[in-house]
């Protein structure tokens, strides 16, 4: 795993609210990455939580990609991959924070002939709010505009409010609320399978459909940075864990948000 940012990338993602790493997995590594991740989405069924509290239903979405959350919670490669400190250290020195959380992972898995991605920010939808909330995006399969690669509005995170526009079929809805974006260029990221990008949870996204007749297949995880606060949405907490806090309370329970890197702390390495 090449897991090196340089300064010159930080700065490109503090600018831009995305960075693309080419070549982050080797061979090897993305082999079981896809393994893993074939393995943990077959398990899961239509249960997009491992929980069963979201299922997946036969809809336009559907058709957007197959999503499944959290596979570190029920697979124990998926576990390996995910509690990664190298992980965390990147996700931290491109966002400038102290430590870094998962909030969730999720594979999204566009099927032959899928569905675009709306334009979307993501961290409107969680259970904090955080102008440092960041993303990784692997590609487990080479992306290109033919098969729905992830597109940004560079700079959109240094505008962005948290207002929410939901993801619906029509695909630049977000551009009604935040009408400046709507006349910039947007950028597109090919990229070989085993790369990855990062970007802001604040940052305006898409991805294309899928052009051709096979699965565009990515592992992500949204982080959160250490410290945040529950902001009163559920998101993808239990009914019973959303009830337990209060606005304002901080989101530092370990096995629903583990912490895998601070800079004042050592942290066991599961790597493989
Ligand atoms: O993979 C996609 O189509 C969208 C990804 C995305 O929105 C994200 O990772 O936040
Ligand atoms: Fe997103």
């Amino acid at each position: 795993m090449n897991h090196t940012i340089t300064a010159e990338q930080i700065q490109f993602y503090q600018d831009n609210g995305y960075v693309v790493l080419d070549n982050f997995l080797d061979a090897d590594e993305l082999e079981t990455w896809r393994q893993y991740v074939g393995e943990a989405v077959a398990a899961r069924g239509k249960r997009k939580l491992a929980d069963g509290s979201m299922m997946e239903e036969d809809n336009y979405y559907a058709r957007v990609f197959a999503q499944r959350i959290n596979l570190w919670n029920d697979h124990e490669g998926m576990r390996r991959l995910m509690i990664d400190d190298r992980l965390g250290k990147m996700a931290a020195d491109l966002a400038g924070v102290d430590g870094i959380r998962i909030w969730h992972d999720q594979a999204l898995i566009k099927p032959p002939w899928g569905n675009p991605t709306g334009w979307h920010l993501d961290n409107p939808y969680w259970s904090f709010y955080s102008r440092d909330a960041i993303s990784i995006w692997v590609a487990l399969d080479d992306v290109t505009p033919d098969n729905g690669c992830l597109y940004f509005i560079p700079g959109s995170h240094k505008t962005a409010t948290y207002d929410n526009v939901g993801i619906g079929s029509n695909i630049g809805d977000l551009f009604n609320a935040y009408p400046a974006w709507g006349k910039m260029e947007a950028a597109s990221a090919s990229m070989k399978a085993g790369s990855c990008s990062f970007h802001n949870g604040l940052l305006a996204h898409g991805a294309g459909a899928n052009m051709t007749p096979y699965h565009r297949r990515a592992m992500t995880c949204a982080y959160m940075p250490d410290g945040s606060a529950f902001n009163g949405q559920r998101n993808i907490l239990t009914q019973a864990q959303a009830d337990s806090y209060k606005i304002g309370d901080a989101l530092d329970d370990d096995a629903q948000s583990p912490l895998i890197y601070h800079r004042s702390k050592a942290y066991v390495r599961f790597s493989g």
